[in-house]
């Protein structure tokens, strides 16, 4: 059993400390100082040390991305996804140690750790068979008599991928993923909470058989390296995957530079709610709502945040998930047992705190759960229920297990959905009935790029649940959809015209 072989390995497979820094050409450079990492499990616990890259790291990379670009590009989707499900298989096999590291560097339980590392190989298989179908050659498109007519995808060159410490492999491997089977290099920012399991990760897709040089990591602290990145003369997009705030900033730096205009695919926050109306079945309510709002600690962009419960039904459901709540176990996320493990560091601990401040003067807070010793080890945030007095209490995404229940007038429905709209996000939604009319109204009021109706809105799996949002919660295109790599592309359409050669549809192969 993969869990308990993980389980063991905790500690073990971490006894010595981890060195992370610039990755360049397959070289770890040493970069510039070197900050020690502490569990969020246990803050007396060194994992390792993590060295930012300097501006001269990130110009040879940029070099050597330019430099090795062309010739993967060229080499074709079939041959590049060949590389990618390496990749894939090199995740799986590496599974235990992956799952080990994630518990420690992420705080993430074991059921979580395991199904990072199977979605980052989704991720990975998933974009091989797009480069496969997408990028195998120029599609002929239908056009005049006396001409060829088609379309062809290539690569734009080098992408920055910048993404976030929630998901530090899954959706890490993922961007770099996408830009790869679409023929570019890659120049990675890992979050600064996770470059250990990041380095890992790159180290993987090296001995999967990538050339270095297509792929760089590039640790920073804070946003130096972040925007270093953004605003370097030889890169050809940036993919991110983060808070609103950081997106808008880069979109503001991106508006400034000068040349030509590059594509920005963000993935940001969200403010989710859930709609239940008095027919929903509410065992299944209070399931899927601790899943989608406790689990995880309440550290995913899907994780819902706020629950529309019906007056009628209101109270029985909250006694309900008091209850819940109450039985969950706060812990070790490496102990099998464990249900929520810690928050991703003390700043989030802090913030979170500052929240359930402002809850208990202007709202109520009906159950928290008391993370015992766990609190002064670890980052560790004992989960709430809070019960809110306005369908618009929250302005924006509290990222955390923090769950707020608003009970509404069903009269007023339109009114409810109408201010959660007026926020602006648009990420997930669920509804819980078992009248196709409440849902179908409830969609057309509120935006989200994915809709859940009587299951969770949490775990979009890779090719069934594209995943991303709208607004401000993100640009699209969808992770793990269809469409995912074509803004990684570039699209050139080529007109033969045949009928000036007396018909002849081959050109002359001299
Ligand atoms: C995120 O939390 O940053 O559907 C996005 C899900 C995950 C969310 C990833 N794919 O829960």
């Amino acid at each position: 059993d993969v869990r308990a072989a993980a389980a063991r390995a905790t500690g073990l497979a971490l006894a010595d400390h981890i060195a992370a820094g610039p990755i360049v050409g397959g070289q770890l450079l040493a970069g510039a100082g070197a900050v020690p990492l502490h569990s969020p499990v246990d803050r007396s616990r060194l994992l390792g040390a993590v060295s930012a890259a300097t501006r001269a790291d990130i110009d040879a990379a940029a070099k050597r991305a330019r430099a090795a670009q062309p010739a993967w590009d060229r080499r074709g989707g079939p041959a590049r996804a060949r590389t990618l499900r390496a990749m894939g298989d090199a995740l799986e096999t590496d599974m235990d140690r992956l799952v080990a590291l994630l518990a420690e560097e992420a705080g993430k339980t074991l059921n979580d750790a395991v199904a990072e590392v199977r979605e980052a190989v989704d991720f990975c298989r998933y974009y091989a068979h797009l480069a496969e179908r997408q990028f195998a050659g120029p599609t002929t498109l239908n056009g005049p008599v006396g001409e060829v007519n088609s379309l062809e995808l290539r690569g734009r060159g080098t992408f920055v991928c910048i993404s976030p410490w929630n998901f530090p492999l899954a959706i890490f491997t993922g961007q770099i993923a996408a830009a790869l089977a679409a023929g570019n290099a890659v120049l990675a920012k890992p979050a600064e909470q996770t470059p250990l399991i990041a380095a890992e990760a790159v180290r993987l897709f090296h001995r999967a058989g990538l050339n270095p040089d297509l792929l760089a990591l590039l640790p920073g602290e804070g946003t130096d390296v972040g925007a270093a990145l953004v605003a370097h003369p030889h890169i050809h997009g940036v993919a991110f995957t983060g808070g609103t705030e950081t997106a808008w900033a880069i979109n503001r730096q991106l508006a400034a530079r000068n040349g030509p205009i590059l594509p920005f695919i963000a993935e940001t926050g969200g403010l989710n709610g859930m709609f239940v109306d008095t027919t929903a079945l509410r065992e299944q309510v209070v399931d899927d709502v601790i899943v989608s709002a406790i689990g995880s600690a309440g550290q995913r962009c899907s994780a819902l945040r706020v629950l529309y419960l019906p007056h009628d039904s209101a109270d029985e459901i909250i006694a309900t998930l008091s209850g819940a709540l109450d039985a969950l176990v706060v812990g070790d996320p490496a102990d099998p047992a464990t249900d929520i493990g810690p928050v991703i560091d003390e700043d989030a601990r802090k913030q979170l705190e500052a929240h359930v401040a402002r809850l208990e003067r202007e709202a109520k807070v009906i159950r928290r759960l008391d993370p015992g010793a766990w609190g002064q080890k670890g980052c560790y945030f004992g989960p709430v229920i809070a019960e809110v007095p306005s369908p618009d209490f929250l302005e924006r995404e509290v990222f955390g297990p923090i769950l707020h229940v608003y009970r509404y007038d069903p009269e007023v429905l339109p009114q409810v959905t109408g201010k959660l709209a007026e926020r602006g996000y648009g990420l997930t939604l669920g509804v819980h009935s078992r009248i196709e009319r409440f849902a179908e109204e409830v969609r057309a009021a509120v935006p989200a790029g994915n809709v859940y109706v009587n299951r969770s809105i949490i775990g979009a799996v890779v090719g069934v649940q594209p995943f991303g949002g709208e607004g401000l919660s993100g640009t699209g295109p969808k992770a793990g959809g269809p469409h995912a790599l074509l803004r990684y592309a570039v699209e050139r359409a080529v007109s033969v015209n045949i009928a000036a050669q007396g018909g002849d549809p081959a050109l002359l192969n001299l």
